[in-house]
């Protein structure tokens, strides 16, 4: 290897669009000389990684450039996807392939004496998010990008991500994850881009009744660009994360020189605790206040950027045309403070009505809903909210205001609902709240659930009345994801096959293709080579749990996996409870009758949040199950219980081509879609589920054959609760003796009383088994038996794997966000050419 990339026979030459191996060899050189953040003497593994980065992201700000310019000139209606949290993981594997560039680059790094996939892994993930609404906002842009449409993303830079979780034998440990530590290579600060964003203050009323906010603090957004580049084309569009900071002419010299350091600081460091952490703990008053900050900051820098470039594209300015060139989603009411905000440019800066400004305002924004939980659903304080923001308070006062009136005009049947629909929630004088979902179905003229299922109950009863109101504002846009990112990239193998089986790669860009894989299901050539290229995806995961976990698994098991975050209701419970019966069940039988039974290693992965105590005793079941189920040699060989520490997308990308068997057993009705069931089936694993979520959907599409389903069903789940509460429930013998199980310690001595006791339907302790995780243990049980029997009929099992796959079709987020700029953005292509 070369210590010094100055040294090798590669001149250091910069170049944009280098297309060979040898152009990007010089390119990778000159960066690593030139650009790199390291010594230029050395061109060890991570300098090769910023000095490739560095490479690529020439290319993709070109094309960035040239997108920009592009919709300058075509200047088409534009969407804003503005969201708090983009979980956008690694971004080279990602750049390079939508480059089509995958293979120079690893012929160039083989040039310079490194190895692409040990360069890759030098990459930190961008944690921006905490689960599934994050990556799907990542997923969304990939496919917008690839879609040519015009479409931005906006965000929030925070310096720390999701936490680092560490698993110690106390459980779950977090450590902050600087993934800005020595910087990201893909990011462009734009110091031409920023805007002031005022926090507290006063209104002030001009003598012509106009109202004006004015003093506080003000700060300032500083944008960051994250180029995001489409498959297949030259597309580039941006995700724009904001950083709050102090103008240098706000910063107290004088106060500084005069000795008082602290105090001239002070604005610095309030703007650094703005961007600091995704999710700062809410149990505080401050906690909240940093939270609402960081909303504000995200919507009032985002839609003053907005204004900016429809002011910049056009001449005289006719408002109403606004909404013909802008589109607003909101993933979930995170930035609901666009509404307010909106209303309050358009009146105060601009000078609007009240009328006008409320039309623009409604035909712009859209409000997707992403879960159904009360305890999910955003309240905030009326007291907080109008110190924090006097004049969106009074906005918002006066949306609900006239909200009031126009039900007691068009509905009074609906009057004595009235104050459960407001949305100002004045029920507790001491703690008046602002209801921030409903605020969003009140403004939006479009309000999405993200599966069938889930935006049947959004009209059925979250939101009814409001259906009622507004029958045509409601939809549904079920959930996809990205197939380049969650299986072209992420297994070369099985897109190697699927290719040469369907004779086109043309899949990546239209997944529907997959179903022509349908007629070779039962194929023995096919068969044999996707159960090969499965085998190799388990080996390189059980090669990354040797490594870094530090745990054997043999790749000849059934791989079964769980990954999501820690929550009761995914009801990472049910499983491992299920997994004690096994261990008790094998423990017990014969070596002969243990020969007979089929192998398997259960993984678990997912973070818990760091005050949800029940969450984080599930960890500590799952490590104290796996401590002594893997060092029992008479189980172990047939049984494997690890968790996968510091779950990330990273994490997913390995675990998700390796799986066989994965489980999305929610009690149905909770989980509004799941997304990592869909990357599951389309990389081919059988799934274990309940009627929840897109499973249902899923299920449709690769058949009920090829799904293992238990459980109840949403209708029935408020009936099984009210009975469970009135002791009529009837507990299977399993599920008592594998409680007793662990009451007898033999997992150590740990108090999981709470989680036990939490599964008693009459104790009176927490909501007595609400998540219904005694009255599908049986049904769970007989689905495992299923599961058992079907995988020693090999040819079975890779018949529904693969199945499963070609049913995935309807699964890409490009279908979903082709859906999003047809039914609610209208938002056309704009290809750059
Ligand atoms: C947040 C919280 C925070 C406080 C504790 C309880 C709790 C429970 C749930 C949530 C989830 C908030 C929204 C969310 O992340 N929803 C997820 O969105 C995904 C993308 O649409 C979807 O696939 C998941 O089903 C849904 O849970």
């Amino acid at each position: 290897m070369a210590s010094n990339a100055s040294e090798s026979a590669v001149p250091a030459i910069a170049h944009p669009t280098p297309g060979d191996s040898f152009g990007v060899a010089a390119n990778i050189v000159y960066h690593s000389q030139f650009s790199s953040r390291f010594s230029p003497f050395k061109f060890e593994v991570e300098q090769a990684f910023y000095a490739t980065a560095a490479s690529v992201k020439d290319a993709l700000v070109q094309r960035w450039n040239e997108t920009y310019k592009h919709f300058h000139e075509e200047d088409p209606k534009q969407v804003y996807y503005l969201s708090m949290e983009f979980l956008q993981g690694r971004a080279l594997t990602n750049a390079i392939g939508n480059l089509g560039l995958s293979d120079a680059y690893a012929a160039a790094l083989t040039k310079l004496g490194h190895d692409l996939e040990n360069v890759r892994e030098q990459e930190k993930d961008a944690a921006l998010g905490n689960g599934g609404l994050g990556r799907l906002a990542s997923c969304f842009l990939d496919s917008m990008a690839t879609l040519d449409l015009p479409a931005w993303g906006y965000g929030l830079r925070y310096k720390y991500g999701l936490f680092k979780q560490i698993i110690s034998s106390k459980g779950q440990e977090e450590y902050a994850e600087d993934w800005l530590e020595k910087s990201s290579p893909w990011e462009i600060v734009r110091h031409d881009v920023t805007y002031p964003v005022r926090f507290f203050g006063e209104v002030q009323v001009d003598s012509d009744g106009r109202r004006k906010w004015i003093g506080g603090e003000v700060m300032q957004a500083l944008a960051y660009d994250i180029p995001i580049p489409g498959y297949n084309t030259k597309n580039t569009i941006s995700l724009r994360i904001w950083e709050a900071r102090v103008p240098a002419e706000d910063f107290d010299l004088y106060a500084f020189n005069a000795g008082k350091h602290e105090e001239a600081v002070q604005l610095q460091l309030k703007a650094d605790q703005i961007c600091s952490v995704l999710y700062p703990g809410d149990s505080t008053e401050d906690g909240k206040l940093l939270r609402l900050k960081q909303q504000y900051m995200l919507c009032s820098a985002s839609l003053q950027d907005i204004f900016s470039r429809f002011k910049e594209r056009r001449g005289a300015i006719s408002w109403d045309e606004f909404p013909n060139k802008v589109a607003v989603q909101l993933n979930d009411t995170h930035p609901t403070l666009a509404i307010p905000e909106l209303m309050r440019i358009l009146m105060d800066d601009e000078g609007l009505g009240w009328d006008q400004a409320w039309n623009i305002t409604s035909s712009t924004i859209a409000y997707t809903n992403h879960t159904v939980l009360p305890e999910a659903l955003e309240k905030w304080s009326q007291v907080v909210m109008a110190k924090l923001l006097p004049r969106h308070m009074e906005i918002i006062a006066e949306i609900d205001k006239r909200f009031q009136v126009l039900v007691a005009r068009t509905r009074p049947e609906l009057e004595s609902k009235l104050e459960a629909l407001q949305v100002l929630d004045n029920s507790n004088p001491e703690k008046k709240l602002v209801r921030m979902a409903h605020l969003c179905v009140v403004s939006a003229h479009s309000v999405n659930g993200v599966a069938e299922l889930h935006s049947e109950i959004l009209k059925k009863e979250l939101f009814s009345d409001f259906y009622s109101l507004w029958p045509e504002k409601f939809n549904n846009k079920t959930n996809g994801v990205t197939p380049r990112r969650w299986l072209r990239f992420c297994s070369p193998e099985l897109s190697a096959i699927i290719t040469k089986w369907l004779r086109t790669d043309k899949w990546v860009t239209n997944l529907d293709l997959l179903s022509g894989l349908r007629e070779f299901a039962e194929n023995k050539q096919l068969q044999e080579e996707w159960n090969a290229a499965k085998l190799a995806n388990k080996v390189r995961f059980a090669d990354y749990l040797l490594k870094v976990v530090g745990v054997e698994v043999n790749p000849q098991t059934l791989f079964d996996i769980q990954i999501k975050r820690i929550h009761e209701y995914k009801r990472q419970l049910l499983n491992i409870l299920s997994v004690i019966y096994r261990y008790k069940t094998i423990k017990e039988m014969s070596p002969e009758e243990r020969a007979n039974t089929v192998p398997r290693t259960v993984m678990f992965g997912g973070k818990a949040f760091a005050t949800y105590a029940q969450a984080k005793r599930i960890v500590k079941l799952v490590t104290d199950v796996g401590a002594v189920v893997n060092n029992d040699p008479n189980v172990s060989p047939h049984l494997k219980v690890v968790f996968i520490p510091n779950y990330n997308v990273t994490v997913a990308e390995l675990a998700i081509p390796a799986s066989e068997l994965s489980q999305h057993i929610s009690t149905a009705g909770m989980e509004a879609s799941g997304t990592s069931n869909m990357k599951f089936a389309l990389n081919g694993s059988l799934i274990i589920g309940t009627l929840d979520g897109a499973n249902i959907e899923i299920r449709e599409e690769i058949g009920e054959d090829n799904f293992f389903l238990f459980g109840a069903r949403a209708d029935d789940v408020p009936r099984l609760r009210k009975e469970r509460e009135q002791g009529k429930f009837v507990p299977d013998p399993r599920f008592e003796e594998v409680k007793d199980f662990i009451r007898s310690k033999a997992f150590g001595d740990f108090d999981y009383e709470p989680l036990l006791e939490a599964l008693e339907g009459d104790t009176g302790y927490g909501r007595g088994d609400y998540f219904l995780v005694g009255q599908d243990f049986p049904g769970y049980l007989d689905a495992q038996d299923k599961v058992d029997e079907t995988y020693k009929n090999r040819a079975k099992w890779m018949k529904m794997s693969i199945l499963s796959t070609a049913g995935s079709g309807k699964f890409s987020s490009d279908r979903t966000i082709s859906q999003y700029a047809n039914e609610i953005w209208q938002v056309g292509q704009c290809r750059v050419p």
